[in-house]
């Protein structure tokens, strides 16, 4: 095998194309149930963790939106956050709800046996409707803690019927062009059922809303072993896939750098996605990371899975699909797993720092932003007030 040191065009192109975007929280302080470490320097408002993020764009060339989430980053005026993102080369991205802080939910949220705090619940998603619409981006993320801890504990029938009215409640909020995008995990916090486990539950209440409702895939919410690649195939099939939250695991939700556990599962889930054409933009799968740095430097872990994720996508396109077409039509086994195989084990860097250097950018971004001076810069200028965390 050679190690290609240009892209083919086509590749190129469909990089050039594509984009990543970063959440707000993973520039935060963010740890286990056990210690949160601070950093020097860590942002301490949300236009602090968007200057952050706007770093990751500006060395990778690649991430140019930034999630929110409600109400962690809730400001004064978003308008105000808007501008400030788009001075940056930013635009805001997915708005995340939130229903998993307050005593309120403890027994559920959107689930709640009990109506008005289901009702307090749609408020709250509708309010994020609004700051969806006031930071300039068409997408709510919702993803509910929701679920129980003992056999008995609550009507598992009952909650999934309150989840689809008050589902279709928020729904009804959407205008043209938005949407709703449902994430599912299968446990934690609640350690007997969750009430959106999966992605057939999620897929379940996405069909019964309508074409704005999709599924969010989380790469860490599935148990073990998990074919996480034929759940993708499944939801492109069925145009419901509307957004990843790309991260790496070894045992549950470790929210890990892309790659960083598993990459040949990465390299096996964005083959899928390019086969069926979802890397372009138009097929409106936003690509979205959520990791939270909790020992690393947060902006060198966003980078390094920007990178990861750019790396095993331009793998991915690499692959001979007409040699693969043919060894799969003739049943030859080994020959298609080879195909694949060689495009897994090449090399891309060398290709990848050319096509970057090409367009103005770093050859190498990780080591470019380590070398520019900004984390030191931003330790000794962001004294005073408190750091952000995961959670406020
Ligand atoms: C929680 O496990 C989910 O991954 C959500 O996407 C959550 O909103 C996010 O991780 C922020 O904590
Ligand atoms: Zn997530
Ligand atoms: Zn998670």
């Amino acid at each position: 095998m050679t190690t290609p040191t240009t892209l083919p065009a086509d590749v190129a192109r469909d990089l050039e194309e594509f984009s990543i975007e970063v959440p707000s929280w993973g520039y935060g302080n963010s740890g286990t149930r056990f210690k949160v470490f601070g950093t020097p320097g860590t942002p301490r408002d949300p236009f602090e963790k968007i200057a952050d993020a706007a770093q990751t764009h500006a060395f990778t060339g690649s991430a140019p939106r930034v999630s929110l989430h409600y109400p962690w980053d809730k400001v004064e005026d978003f308008g105000a956050l808007r501008e400030f993102a788009e001075e940056q080369g930013m635009t805001l991205g997915m708005i995340n709800s939130n229903t998993f802080q307050d005593d309120e939910y403890k027994f559920g949220s959107l689930t709640h046996g009990d109506k008005t705090v289901r009702r307090r619940a749609i408020d709250h998603h509708l309010e994020c409707l609004d700051v969806m619409r006031a930071t300039g981006s068409h997408e709510l993320k919702i993803w509910l803690a929701d679920g129980t801890n003992y056999a008995g504990q609550d009507s598992i029938r009952a909650r999934q019927d309150h989840l689809a009215e008050s589902l279709a409640e928020i729904y009804q909020g959407l205008g043209e062009g938005e949407r709703i995008v449902l994430e599912y995990k299968f446990f934690e916090p609640a350690f007997y059922h969750t009430d959106v486990p999966d992605w057939g539950t999620s897929l379940l209440h996405c069909l019964a809303l309508g074409e704005q409702a999709q599924v969010v895939l989380d790469t860490g919410h599935h148990a073990p072993g998990t074919n996480i690649e034929f759940i993708v195939a499944q939801l492109l099939r069925q145009n419901r896939l509307g957004a990843f939250d790309f991260n790496s695991r070894n045992y549950a939700d470790d929210d890990l750098i892309v790659g960083a556990a598993d990459p040949f599962q990465l390299f096996r889930i964005l083959f899928e996605i390019v086969q069926q054409d979802a890397h372009r933009p138009a097929a409106g799968v936003n690509f979205m990371l959520d990791q939270c740095h909790n020992l690393e430097s947060k902006i060198q872990g966003q980078i390094r899975s920007v990178l990861n994720v750019q790396e095993t996508l331009a793998k991915t396109l690499l692959v001979d699909r007409e040699a693969l077409a043919d060894a799969q039509e003739r049943h030859d086994v080994l020959e298609a797993n080879t195909i694949l195989m060689d495009a897994f084990w090449t090399d891309v860097r060398p290709a990848l720092a050319a096509f970057r250097e090409e367009r103005g950018l770093p050859a190498d971004p990780f080591e470019a932003f380590r070398a520019s001076g900004y984390e030191d810069k931003v330790a000794a200028e962001r004294v005073g007030g408190n750091q952000m965390g995961w959670g406020a």
